[in-house]
């Protein structure tokens, strides 16, 4: 079977985001030093949350095993990455980057890949050459929150016009739809891509089980991804979503915020043109 007659699975795009994931360096370093009392805390509150839900609701021993057999579903099909950034990153965003005063962020969510081709200041993002969708012209600067222009790097990825992410779905060039572009002295940044589509979570996997019995849906507006970095500053990272998307108010993983919808201006050849600019907070001391 060739790449391009493979189709795309929960558990091929969960085995790797979770190898992804475990592929940056050990996320255990960095909470290496946490004291055992706040383990202690945390772990004793999330699983007496648990106990609160099962006795509030009475849960039976039939819906212990189903959730059992599910979670241990979420493990084989990869899809813990997906399941914890759909359903719980949001909520580390936000506190994480209350005390911002530069531009607002969203999740990275499951599907960055670092070192995506540098591509400079004012070029296009890569992709095929016959990548389908409207074309997009993004003009904007990377300042510090005073309005100072900062060199730095914006990091592009987004989902090609069938909502697939290139190194997580099959037949995609490894960079399609990836880039690092870097910005002189002026901040300023030019990029061309396309727009992308709407996204889909996978739903057949554990997530997309859990989806369909619970009667929700499994979608997610479309939408840019970002990290914009800078010498001395925080690194940001965002989501830019378009207007009029029917999920910008019911995005699945409760990611869109006001200030991350983009205003396009539909250019004479039909391509949208959209101006937007990231200002980052100074590093903490
Ligand atoms: C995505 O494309 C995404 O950005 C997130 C946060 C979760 C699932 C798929
Ligand atoms: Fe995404």
């Amino acid at each position: 079977m060739s790449a391009a007659d493979e189709t795309a699975t929960a558990a091929a795009s969960g085995a790797a985001a979770t190898e992804r994931f475990h592929h940056d360096k050990s996320p255990y370093d960095a909470v290496k030093d946490t004291p055992k009392e706040r383990v202690d805390l945390l772990a004793r509150e999330v699983i007496g949350a648990i106990h609160e839900t099962i006795r509030k609701h009475q849960v039976t021993y039939d819906e212990y095993n189903a959730l059992k057999a599910w979670l241990i579903q979420v493990g084989a099909d990869g899809e813990w990455p997906l399941f914890l950034d759909v359903w719980v990153e949001h909520v580390v965003e936000d506190v994480a980057t209350a005390d911002r005063k530069g531009s607002k962020g969203s999740i990275e969510g499951p599907y960055y890949a670092p070192n995506a081709p540098e591509r400079g200041a004012d070029a296009e993002l890569p992709m095929r050459e016959d990548e389908a969708g409207t074309p997009l012209l993004w003009e904007g600067a990377i300042t510090s929150v005073d309005g100072t222009p900062l060199a730095g790097t914006v990091e592009l990825w987004h989902a090609d016009s069938d909502g697939f992410y290139s190194q997580f779905a099959p037949g995609l060039p490894e960079w399609n739809l990836r880039g690092t572009f870097t910005t002189g002295e002026d901040g300023k940044f030019r990029i061309r891509t396309i727009q992308p589509a709407p996204y889909q979570i996978p739903t057949d996997g554990a997530c997309g089980k859990l989806i369909a019995a619970a009667g929700w849906h499994a979608w997610r507006p479309a939408h840019l991804h970002v990290k914009v970095s800078a010498p001395g500053h925080q690194q940001l990272i965002a989501q830019l979503y378009f207007p009029g998307d029917p999920h910008n108010d019911d995005d699945i993983a409760s990611a869109v915020k006001p200030e991350l919808i983009l205003s396009p201006v539909t250019q004479a050849d039909g391509s949208a043109k959209i101006d937007y600019s990231f200002a980052l907070d100074p590093q903490e001391d």
